[in-house]
Parts: structure tokens; sequence; C-alpha cells
């Protein structure tokens, strides 16, 4: 239901669409229900001359059954959704699928900056590739993120992956997705982060293998003249470690 607003480019994503189409389905049949009752009354019992209003205390079995019935289907409705996103949860954020390439995400205001793997596929090496607003992967092929925030709460957001996690300064959240289309889609600061957040957006290029080493060698030429807008303390360690030895 949810494609047909937005396209779906991660492993993940439709678990995360279906349980969006649970949720609207069972709160959209109740509430549709309830206006329906609700105005069908307005009108029924709408104020007549020949019929005063009645006080109704509700406390009658034959009325409390009015209540108790459609509380209790309600309650199975939201059991029902409790587990969907057990499901959903358990599938997205424990269980990890073999990782294939790492990156490193900062968020700052107002912009994103990605540190991957240069050709020696590892990542807080020499040919780390930086880039800023965007972001350059592989189709079909698993990376776990590592988010952080130099500044103040973000939150990454890419859309057509169904995927958004906050950035939260002094702490390195990660998680993973698996693009499975090629293409070029929007990420968001999902957040708000201060004067620049409306203008905090990125893209993400998804490309085949071939593609994306053509970008890679292409970059890793330009590494070494590539800045990094944003320094985390966790690279500033990283950098002091190194000059330690
Ligand atoms: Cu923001």
């Amino acid at each position: 239901m949810l494609t047909h607003f937005i396209e779906n480019a991660s492993s993940f994503g439709q678990d995360i669409d279906s349980l969006f189409s649970l949720i609207t389905i069972l709160a959209g049949f109740w509430f549709i229900l309830a206006e329906l009752i609700l105005f069908y009354f307005i009108f029924r019992f709408r104020r007549k001359k020949e019929e005063p209003a009645k006080y109704v205390t509700g406390e009658k079995k034959s009325e409390m059954k009015w209540i108790k019935i459609p509380h209790h289907l309600i309650l199975v409705c939201d059991v029902a959704i409790v587990i969907g996103a057990i499901f959903v949860w358990v599938k997205v954020k424990q269980d990890t699928p073999p990782i294939d390439e790492e990156i490193r995400v900062i968020g700052q205001q107002w912009a994103w900056s990605f540190v991957q793997p240069g050709p020696d596929g590892l990542l807080d090496t020499a040919d780390d590739i930086s880039t800023v607003d965007k972001l350059h992967i592989k189709v079909d092929t698993t990376y776990r993120f590592h988010l952080e925030s130099v500044d103040v709460v973000h939150s990454f957001s890419v859309p057509v992956f169904r995927l958004k996690q906050d950035a939260v300064p002094g702490r390195t959240i990660s998680g993973w997705f698996k693009a499975t289309k090629e293409g070029e889609f929007d990420i968001q600061c999902a957040e708000m982060c201060g004067l620049g957040h409306g203008v905090m957006a990125a893209r993400i290029f998804i490309q085949s293998e071939e593609k994306h080493n053509e970008w890679m060698t292409a970059s890793a030429s330009r590494t070494n003249s590539t800045q990094l807008l944003a320094t985390t303390p966790s690279q500033k360690n990283k950098t002091k470690q190194k000059q330690n030895g």
C-alpha cells in the first residue's frame, strides 16, 4: 500500500510496510465505525420538542455491554499490532544478517558526512573515502552503519529504505540496511535540529558493483585532498591512537 506513495528499496522495507498496512486497516476500521455511529446518533437523537433529554448513567449490564464488547475487540486488535511489531523489530533490529561493508554516518548542523572504506575494504584506514551529502553504495550488499552526531540530535532517515534512526551526540549507534534496487533517492534529517534543519538533505546513490567500483576508483585518487566536514570524538580518538602508534 505504501509503495504507491514511495517505492521500497530495502530488504526489510516490505515488512515495515506490512506493519503500517495492518495498523492502518485496524485503526481505520474502528475510526470509520466510531464516526458513523457518532453521526448516526447525532442525527437520530437530535433535539425534539416532544421528547425531553434523558440522563443515562451506563451502569446497567445491558448498557455496559456496549462499552465492554468493543473495548475487548479493540484490545484484540492492539495485541495483533504488538505481535506484528515484535516480529518486525526482531527481524530488523536484532537479527543482523552477515555484514559485507561498514560505513560511518555523521550528522551535524546542517549536513551529513559519510566515510566508507576505500579499495582496501577496511574502515578507518588511510584510503577511506569521505563525502558530504552524497552516499554511494552497492545494490544487494548488506551495510552496517555507525551513526554519530557532532552537535545536537539529528535523525538519519532514508525513506525508500523505511529506515529512520536518531543520531545522538556522544554515542555511536549502529544499524544495517541492504539496498534491493538501483537508483538515486533522498536522505533526510527527520529531527528538528535548528534553523537549517529543512535543508539538511542528502542523496543516496545505489549502483551495481561495477559502477560503484568505478566511482570508488575515481574517488580514491581524490581521497587525500578530501576533508571531512565533521569530526566526531570517536574519529579524534582514532587519529590520536594512530599518532601514538
Ligand atoms: Cu534536522
